[in-house]
Formats: C-alpha cells, structure tokens, sequence
C-alpha cells in the first residue's frame, strides 16, 4: 500500500470495521520502545507512591498535557471532507492556471466549513455566517479558496476586523452568550457602524441558519483576478452552487437542533458521505471585464456589496465533490492552514481594502495556532508539487534538505537547486498582475464605499414573503435580547433607512419607537469614515433579483438523504409500512423506526421490525419529515405517548411534511383532521397515490404556506 501526504492510499471510505486496521503491532513509547503495562505506573510496591522515575508515565502525560492547541481566533468550530474538483468547461481566455484550463482536469480539494463565532464546542446551528474554505491541491502548487456561504462580508477595510469580531463574541465581563450574535455589543456596534447593514441582513436571512452544509451556496466574497497566457486580466468573483439546493431550518428548530444535537451539521455531512451519498457542487466564476465594472453602480472592491447574477452572470465551469471523510479530525481539520494568499498562475488578488489585510493575518495566525512556520509541512497542508527553496530551519522542521547551499544566488553544481521557475523549462511562474495604482499615503476611504443601504433595501425586497417574515423575526428576536434600549432604538434607526415598514413590524416587538432615520450617534462615527456622510454617491435603487432570495436556489424535486422518521408502535400495519419504506427508500432518503424503547416490534399480523431510535434520544428537529405508522392500536399508542405528541406538534410548528398512516373510513384520526385543518403538508396514507403525494411534499423540504397561513389565523 502506497503513502502519500501521510495517508493510506487505497483505504478510501472503505468501512475500517476491523479492531486494528494496521494489523497486530506492539505498543511502543514515542521512542519506539515496546511496552509491556500500560495500565500501572511504576510504584514503590504495589500500595506504595509512584515513582518520578517513571518516564513511560511521564511521556503519556507530557504529551496529553499538551494535546491542545490554540482554536481559530474565529471560525474555530469546523467540518471537513475531502474531495476533487473537475473540469468540464476549461477558460484559457480569463486564466492561465492549470487546473482551470485543462481539459477535464481533476484536482484534490480538502473543504472545511465552519461557523464564525461559537468556539471550537459550540453548536452548529448557531445563528451565523458558515465559512466554506477549499483547498486545492493543484499540480501549480496550492490554491486556497477561503469564503463564505454569504457573499458579502460586515465590514469594508480589514483594519476594523478585531471590533467586529469582539462585538460579536461573547461578552468580556462573563463570557456570555455563546455562539450568539444577539446580544449587546454585536447590536451596539453594528448599530454605529451602517456599513454592516447589508450583512447583517444576510445574517438575519434563513441563509444563516442552514439545513446542513451540503445545501449551502459557497462564495468567493473578495474580488480576485484571473490573468491569461498573454497577460490579460479580468475580475472575478468565485461562485459554488450545491446540486441538492440551498436549504434552511426554521429558528426555533435550530435553537431545539443545539440541545439535541449539536453536531448536527458535522454528523449530516459525515454520515451523508460514509454512505456514499457524496455531496456536490457547482464551480462558476462571474467574470467583469472593465468596461462591465465601469457600468455598475457600486465598487467591486467593496466586501460589503454583492453583483447579483441577474446582472453579470456565473459561469459554471466544473463541479466539487466531497467523497471522503478526514482519517483524523485533529490531523486534518484542524491543522488544515487556509490562506486567501495561497495562489496558483493565472490567479491575483485585487486591492480589496478587506482582502489586502486578510493577506497578513491568514499567515500570521497560523503561528499562534500551530506554532511554526513550518505548518506547510503538515501532511494536510503540503501540496502535491515538490517544494524547493532556501527557507531553512525553524520549529519542527520536517524536510531534511540534501543541498549545501542555503542562499541564492549561489556556485554550487549538482542536482536538486532551486532554480526561479522563469527559468524552468515547462514551469509557469507567478507573476503579479501589474495593474495601475498611485496616489499620495492617505488613511481614507474611497466615496465610492459610501452607499451602504441600497443593497441592504434591494436584498430586503427580493425575498419571498417567507423570507421577508423570517427576517423580521429574527431582527425581532436578536434586538429583543438587547437590554441596553438606546442600542435596539438605535438599530431602528438603520432600519427605517433600509424599509420603513420593517423598522415598524421590528420596532412594535421590541419596545421602540420608530425614528425619522439614523441617530446622531451613527451619523457621528460614519462621518469619521466619509465626511460628508449621508451625502454621497447613493443609489438608493428599488429593484429586485431573485437571486439573492434562497427559493431561487432551492430544489424540490428530490428528497435524497433526506430523513424522515416513522413513529410506530407495537400493533402497527406491516403492509402499509413496508409499502412507504419501499418507496421512501427507492427516492434515496432514509426512513428510521422511531418508538418508546430499542429492540423490535410487532405488527398487527405479527411481523417483526427492528427499531432505530427511541423516542427519548432522537427528536422531531432532527429529522425532515415525519410518518405516524398506520394501524388502530400503533398509533392509539404513539398518540397517548406525551413525547411522540411533541414530535408531531414540533414538526408541524416547524412546516414540515407529516403523513398519517390509514385505519378506516368510518374512524376519524382525530389528530390528523385538527392538523389537517391548519394547514398543508398532513397527508393521509389512504391509498398508494397518497404515498406519492407524501414524498412530494417532503420534496418541498417545508410547507412555508403553512407558517404564513397560521400568521394570517392570529
Ligand atoms: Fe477570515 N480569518 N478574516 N474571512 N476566514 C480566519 O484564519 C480575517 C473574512 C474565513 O476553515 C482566520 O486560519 C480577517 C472574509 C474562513 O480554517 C484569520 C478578515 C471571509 C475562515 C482570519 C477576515 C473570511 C477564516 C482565523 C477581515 C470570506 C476559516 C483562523 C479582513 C471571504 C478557514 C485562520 C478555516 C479564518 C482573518 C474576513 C472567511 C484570523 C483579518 C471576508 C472561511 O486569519
């Protein structure tokens, strides 16, 4: 079996059911020596005290004291897979890079995704913003692309990260809350900071609070460059597009979801790719020639704003899949080391004022996080191409380099020098898209950053009327935990800016009267940014693009991997059961038996079916749909059972699909007709069509008509 970058090959996802897949081995010191007791440490007889002398004690423990090491400053709580990229439309005319010009070309990825906030334990439903960080492990060297599922970013220029990111972690006096954005400092900071009002209504949309890391859009956020053989350069935004569809949870599902399971997300994409289910992407870049740039009303260079793709569109060029699961967590993602500087030929960075400074930190984090600049060498960070180079030494240095010289220029003959890849005959080297910039040293913002609630309105109106009232929802319940007044007050003021109406719905809720617009105090901090402020370039534009509401990218005609729990109990019809299992199966999602106990169960005629979970360790919130098992008795019992009623109550507030299992004409199922009479997605299992109907409104993913026909009945 071969190594490569310190993993098996050949082991992929192959089940490593057996107890020791590397065969019998000894246990040994870190030193290689065999031990014999690792279960005593050496005492002086057998009740006495344990001896210094005991180095093989001493080793276990020094090293499991330091098994930690610093998490992410941010993003510390993350999944990863591993995966390829394919190409099938190759763009020699915008790029020179390799992978992004050769015909069907396959390259290794590692994708890591994460929340933003939370630390390295905390919950993955939190409301927040998901990192979607790809490596690419190109024959040109390594090639990090590391976005986010939201295409904007809070803030324009990188020298305000550190305030964004204290406002928004826990607060300093008591470490509270976790993982949360609502609280006061966030509010209290994004209050006086408008640039952050695009943002902050992504991160009030559903788009914050997935379904699960397969159903997220990925997005470059920065504005790159590519550059082709000749030298021409184009921008260009990098776009990823899920085959399954964007999907969410609802609010008070997630809040349940980070009780219940808090590695929910990790556990989906885990589980989804253990059993083959690979997830998959789209890759699309939205090229903008100049003389487009020079068309658009905003900056590109502003992180704060989104070129929707009604406007320039995304050009899909080639497809991610993730088909493996890290051997290691520790090892692989947690060690991988992202940098947005990591780039190939043919690929450049713009002068995104958020970008240039995300250029220093990615580097310089790493030292803190994994100690030595040296990280490179990790098996998850080395790329497949050789490295040669006079960089030397350093903490724990892996390469053991065989040349004498350690500078350049130098005399030396032999194998194995460096040479600058200018000179390599068959090697492309990186060079900087020269570009034009001049101008005197100014600590000063470009007015052209000025507009910062166009898009904020534009976003607002191009939701669906459940988008819309999710929203308000959430700025409801975030400003509603906000006990400094004059903050929730002030927020309205950005509100009023961005929809008078929604600053009304969210003002009522919490507490607040609606002001004429933004406060003093905001127009006090944005004018230390632009003078002149509101005064400037505005294009205070009313339009709409669908495309930046979440139903434009979800898809309803599949319900694959999708989870759908049977609440069955002993007595329950056999045929029927069989019948929607078949069927719920052969659409590629998975149906659990779900009853009060583990074991088995039997039907009414007697046969007997192996239980999945107990109600007691599941929960409604896990699973997308539900199916109340046909049968008298069966279900006489799920009913009168106070739990399996709150799943059934749970999955309902939450829009979901619930399909009763039939009895008899002449017996009403009382629990289906009250559910029924509130609103769509209760099927009943009458006949074998209704299974059809069944699955077709799973495929739905939720019966948001539902929610707003209920709001309607208050
Ligand atoms: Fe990051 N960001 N960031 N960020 N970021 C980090 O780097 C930073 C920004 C993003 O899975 C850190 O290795 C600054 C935008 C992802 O390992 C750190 C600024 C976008 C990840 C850092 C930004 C991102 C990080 C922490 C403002 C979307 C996780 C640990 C200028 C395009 C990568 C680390 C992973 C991680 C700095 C803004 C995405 C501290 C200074 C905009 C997905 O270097």
């Amino acid at each position: 079996m071969k190594k490569t970058n310190g993993k098996i090959a050949g082991l992929k996802n192959e089940a490593k059911t057996s107890a020791c897949p590397q065969g019998n081995r000894a246990l040994t010191s870190n030193q290689g020596l065999p031990i014999k007791d690792d279960f005593n440490t050496l005492r002086a007889g057998s009740r006495g005290p344990s001896l210094l002398e005991d180095f093989l004690f001493r080793e276990k423990i020094f090293h499991f004291d330091h098994e930690r090491i610093p998490e992410r400053v941010v993003h510390a709580r993350g999944a990863g897979a591993h995966g390829v990229f394919k190409l099938h439309t190759p763009i020699p005319e915008f790029t020179k890079a390799k992978f992004l010009t050769e015909p069907n070309k396959e390259t290794e990825v590692f994708v890591r995704f994460s929340t933003v906030v939370g630390s390295r334990g905390s919950t993955d439903l939190a409301r927040d913003v998901r990192g979607f960080a790809i490596k690419f492990y190109t024959d040109e060297g390594i090639f990090d692309l590391v976005g986010n599922n939201m295409p904007v970013f809070f803030i324009q220029d990188a020298i305000n990260f550190p305030d964004l990111v204290h406002s928004l972690k826990p607060e300093p006096r008591n470490e509270i809350p976790q993982a949360a954005s609502a609280h006061n400092t966030f509010w209290d900071f994004a209050s006086l900071m408008p640039e952050t009002a695009h943002t902050v209504m992504w991160l009030m949309s559903d788009r914050a609070i997935p379904r699960s890391y397969r159903m997220m859009q990925g997005f470059g956020v920065n504005t790159f460059k590519l550059i082709n053989a000749e030298g021409t350069s184009v921008f260009v935004k990098f776009h990823f597009r899920p085959h399954l569809g964007v999907h969410s949870v609802v609010w008070d599902e997630a809040q349940k979801i980070s009780g219940r399971n808090p590695d929910f997300h990790r556990e989906d994409l885990w589980d989804a790719i253990e059993a083959g289910k690979y997830p998959v992407w789209d890759f699309g870049v939205q090229i903008i020639s100049k003389e487009d740039e020079a068309k658009l009303e905003f900056d590109i260079m502003d992180a704060t704003k989104v070129i929707p793709e009604e406007i320039i569109p995304i050009q899909y060029i080639g497809t991610m899949q993730l088909n493996k699961n890290p051997d290691n967590y520790f090892a692989e993602t947690e060690q991988v080391a992202f940098h947005p500087g990591h780039l190939v030929p043919g690929i450049d960075f713009s002068d995104d004022p958020l970008l240039q400074g995300r250029l220093f930190s990615y580097l310089d984090t790493q030292l803190s996080r994994l100690g030595s600049p040296n990280f490179h060498e990790l098996p998850i960070n080395r790329p497949k191409k050789n490295i040669h180079n006079f960089r030397r030494d350093g903490m724990m240095r892996h390469e053991v380099p065989q040349e004498v010289p350690n500078y350049n220029p130098h005399s030396s003959s032999g194998s194995g020098c460096p040479y600058l890849s200018s000179v390599m005959k068959g090697e492309t080297p990186f060079e900087t898209d020269p570009g034009t910039s001049s101008g005197d040293k100014v600590r000063k913002r470009s007015e052209t950053f000025a507009d910062h609630f166009s898009q904020a309105r534009i976003f607002y109106h191009s939701q669906t009327p459940i988008g819309k009232k999710h929203i308000q929802d959430a700025f409801s319940f975030e400003l509603g935990k906000v006990t400094r007044e004059e903050v929730r007050q002030r927020y309205i003021g950005i509100l009023v800016v961005i929809d008078s109406d929604l600053a009304k719905i969210v003002a009522d809720r919490v507490g607040v009267a609606v002001p004429d617009g933004l406060s003093e105090e905001t127009l006090q901090v944005a004018r230390q940014i632009f003078e002149d402020y509101p005064k400037l370039p505005n294009y205070n534009e009313d339009k709409i693009f669908p495309s930046l509401s979440m139903e434009y990218h979800c898809s309803y005609d599949s319900i694959k991997t999708r989870k759908v729990a049977a609440l069955i109990e002993d007595g329950f019809d056999f045929e029927e059961f069989q019948q929607v299992k078949k069927r719920i199966e052969q659409e590629g999602a998975i149906l659990n038996v779900v009853t009060s106990k583990l074991g088995e169960l039997r039907s009414k005629t007697g046969q007997l079916v192996k239980i999945d979970y107990s109600l007691l360790t599941m929960d409604s919130v896990l699973f997308d749909a539900l199916y109340i098992v046909g049968g008298k008795e069966s279900k006489s019992r799920v009913y009168a059972n106070v739990t399996a009623q709150s799943y059934i109550s749970d999955a309902f507030k939450h829009n979901k699909t619930i399909g009763f299992g039939y009895d008899s004409k002449e017996e009403h199922d009382l629990m289906y007709v009250s559910l029924a009479n509130k609103g769509p997605g209760v099927i009943l299992l009458e006949e074998e069509s209704d299974i059809e109907t069944f699955i077709q409104s799973i495929a739905l993913h939720r019966n948001w008509s539902r929610e707003l026909l209920l709001d309607q009945m208050l």
